[in-house]
This record gives C-alpha cells, structure tokens and sequence, in this order.
C-alpha cells in the first residue's frame, strides 16, 4: 500500500485469529520504522490463561537504534552512495542506551523489582540493522513465547533476538537484593561488515533495602560473531501442539526455495559508489533484486491493472552453484532488477527453504512475512540437501514464528498453509538488505467461500 501523508490519516482493522502474546506494529515507508513502532499486547482471551503461571507484572522492553543525526539522511546518504549506512550512534533498551553512557546516566531504564515475583518481559527488537543477543546479570530467562505465539518454557541464560522479532521471557526476582545489568548488544556474523558494537543497559533494580553496587556487573553475552550460539538458542524454542490448535502441514503442495544474496551491481556512469571496488550494493531473493513500481501492487491486483508487476517470481533458485563455498566468481554478484511476486493457490500448503548464500560476504537474514505466522521446521548450515535435510525437520512441536533467522551459509525451512487470500510482502529484516532489494511479494489467491476473499480497500485507504 501507499504510505500515510504527513497529517493524513488511515485505520486499519487488525483481526488477531491465532495471535497471542506480543507483536510489534511500525512503519514500512522507507526507514520510518526506527522511531514509528510499537509493542501490541494480545492477553489470553476471557476465560482462559497463560500456559504458565501468571506473572506478577509485565514490562515491555523495546530494543532499538539511534543515531544523532535525521534518520532519514542517513537512510538518503546511504541510497546515494550505494556503499553501507552510517553505523548507529546508540543501542537503546527502552529509548535508552544505559547508565555505562553520560548522555544517559539520570534517565537509564530502569525495572523496579520485589523479590520472588515474576516479571513477563515482552522483548521487541525494533533495531534497523542489527540483531541482537540479550541477557540480565545472575538471572536466567525463562522464553515462554515468540512472535506472538507461546512457546513450550525454556531457560535460557541468554536471548538472540532480530529485527521484527519478539520474545516474551519471565524473569524471576530470585537473587539478593541489589542493582543487576540488563544488557544487549551486536550478533553479527558477516566478516568485514562494520556495526555498531556497543553494550546497551538497563537496571533491574530490587526493591528491598540494599546498598547498590556502584557499578553492576556486565552479565555474559555471547562473542558478536557466534552464530553457533544464536542458533543453539532457536534451536531451543520449541511449540506447544499439547495446548493450542496445531497443525504443522505435513502433505506440502507447494515447494519453494528461495536464496538469500547481497549483490553488488555496477555503478551508474557518471557517478563513484562506495561499495566493494567502486559497485553499488544490491540483494536479492532468488537472484532477483526487487523494484518497487509506481502504482502499489495492493491496488493493482485488486483492480487488475496491468505491466505494474510480473508473476514469475521463481520457485526455485535461477542459478545453481556452490552457494555457500567460500570463493564465488564475481560474475555471480549481479542480480536481475525486476517486479516479480509468486502467486499462492489459497488453501496450499507450502513449504520455503531460505538458502543463504555466500556472496560478497555471508550473513544471516532475518525473514519476514506478513499476513500468516509459520512453523520453523528446520536449521542448517551449508547448502540444503533436499534428499537428507528433510529428515531433520521438527514436525512435532516446532516453534510458531512470523520471522525466521536464515544462518550465515545456512538454510532455514518454513512451513504453513496458505489461509489469508491478500498481497503479502516477503522480505529481509535488516532495513538495509531490504532497501537493497530482498524482498518480493506472495500473492495469496481467493479461496471459494465468502469468508476467504480479500476484503475491499477502506474508504480512507491512503493514495501515492
Ligand atoms: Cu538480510
């Protein structure tokens, strides 16, 4: 859809049918979303409760970036020299980076506790560019939820959290009364890739008569580039088929791969680009780096106005090669630039397998999609193998998710039916990669009843 104008309006009826603990709403207009967000809570329905015992409080923890200048100019700069954005200034937990920075020593979040109660913290990474690890001083976390969906309770002594993610975790007030770190910082894999390496803080501060340590301790995070660690974490998260309608799709009629590459393409004549020797960067979703036509493809598709969009997204990667090996030949970099979306039958059941690649260099993508959640079937490092990868899947109790990390030179598979008839975008979470061009769009046809049909544009639907 079209972006909502400075001082215009639009409402939006959000219909949650599975949907249960936290998800995160923000803006999709160009780098909007680092300061136009916001958790949504979504409590047990009436009559029912949580699949754990019930917190005594619960605290959103909103993770982010900041940078000292506009956003959008670095979001200009970055298109304009097509090398990578300016790095953020600053991790914030709750609009803050911590009391360890000046700037925020009065105003640091801080999260007043009693001892022996429970608090439910509903995690959003709402970072541009950043995926993050998290954890809290001599407490552990116990993960009960992701994505809006409960999750069988795990502890953890650490988190790993994306962009677009959302974790719900408990944490027990169970140690001596004092002042603990709260602290997150970088998970980043890709080597030479610059970020911004900062630990953000916050206190969680006992309520009962103490004297603070001065300066608490940092708790421990995992090294910045240990994707075993990050993945031994989802890896851990588990669904709840006991509890909850759970129907993880065993016959699949639709089978899509769909690789997941930073480009690089040549830089128009005329200009100098900072990307790798003098390129401009690009990435794309099955060797296709995604242009955005001028007419919203919402609006095309429901009233069938043609040439705005091809339907040919392919099912399969165009180019097959070694994807993961550690030398790729440069000619391999350059995408196609191109308005391809995949139509979805409704009522298919489909399977993707996220193939990361290794060129330019290798990293982990967190993938997005709007309009349904999915089952996180299976990780894996390397190139998939379709003959012996499938073995692995998870098909009794796999985590619900509406984003999935793809490891650095790995794969990730995803499972759902397809039930919300609509135009939904697929797309890479870090904001860069997106801007770049990974992403596209599935097209999720009319089922035959009337309650499987794509309802029509609101009156006050925004225009371009
Ligand atoms: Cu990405």
């Amino acid at each position: 859809m079209c972006p909502i104008k400075p001082g215009g309006k639009f409402r939006q009826k959000l219909i949650f049918s599975i949907e249960e603990g936290t998800i995160w709403w923000h803006a999709h207009s160009d780098w909007a979303r680092a300061t136009v967000h916001g958790p949504i809570i979504i409590y047990p329905q009436p009559g029912t409760s949580y699949p754990f015992p019930k917190p005594d409080a619960e605290v959103p923890i909103v993770l982010g970036e900041w940078w000292k200048s506009e956003v959008k100019d670095v979001y200009d700069e970055f298109l304009r020299t097509g090398g990578t954005p300016n790095n953020s200034d600053a991790i914030t937990i709750n609009g803050q980076p911590g009391d360890r920075f000046p700037c925020s020593k009065s105003d640091t979040f801080k999260l007043n506790v009693h001892r022996g109660k429970t608090y439910l913290l509903r995690i959003v990474n709402a970072a541009l560019n950043l995926n993050l690890f998290l954890s809290v001083s001599k407490h552990n976390l116990t993960v009960v939820g992701a994505d809006s969906s409960y999750s069988k309770p795990v502890t953890r002594d650490y988190i790993c959290i994306s962009p677009g993610q959302t974790v719900d975790a408990l944490l027990h007030a169970n140690q001596e009364p004092n002042d603990y770190y709260m602290a997150a910082r970088a998970y980043s894999s890709a080597v030479g890739v610059t970020f911004n390496n900062a630990t953000a803080t916050a206190r969680i501060h006992y309520k009962e008569n103490h004297t603070p340590t001065k300066s608490p301790s940092l708790p421990y995070l995992p090294p910045y580039n240990d994707t075993q660690a990050a993945f031994d974490y989802y890896r851990s998260i588990k669904g709840l088929p006991e509890t909850y309608p759970y129907k993880v799709p065993t016959n699949i009629t639709t089978h899509l791969m769909n690789t997941l590459s930073v480009n690089t393409v040549p830089c128009s004549e005329g200009q100098t680009c900072a990307g790798p020797n003098g390129t401009s960067f690009a990435s794309s979703m099955n060797n296709i780096s995604f242009e955005s036509p001028n007419i919203d493809i919402l609006q095309a598709y429901y009233y069938h106005i043609t040439g705005v969009y091809d339907k040919g997204f392919p099912r399969s990667p165009p180019l097959v090669f070694n994807f993961t090996a550690e030398y790729l030949p440069l000619v391999l970099e350059i995408p196609k630039k191109r308005t391809k979306v995949a139509i979805i039958k409704y009522g298919s059941t489909v399977e993707i397998v996220f193939q990361g690649t290794n060129l330019v260099a290798g990293i982990d993508h967190p993938i997005h999609l709007h309009g349904t959640s999915f089952y996180v079937v299976g990780y894996g490092f390397g190139n998939f193998d379709k003959h012996k990868d499938p073995m692995t899947y998870n098909l009794v109790n796999p985590a619900l998710a509406n984003t999935v990390l793809v490891p650095k030179n790995g794969w990730a598979a995803i499972r759902y039916r397809a039930a919300n008839p609509g135009v939904w975008f697929v797309h890479c979470h870090l904001e860069r990669h997106l801007s770049w061009g990974m992403e596209t769009l599935f097209i999720v046809t009319n089922g035959k009843r009337s309650d499987e049909k794509l309802l029509p544009p609101p009156p006050d639907m925004p225009r371009c």
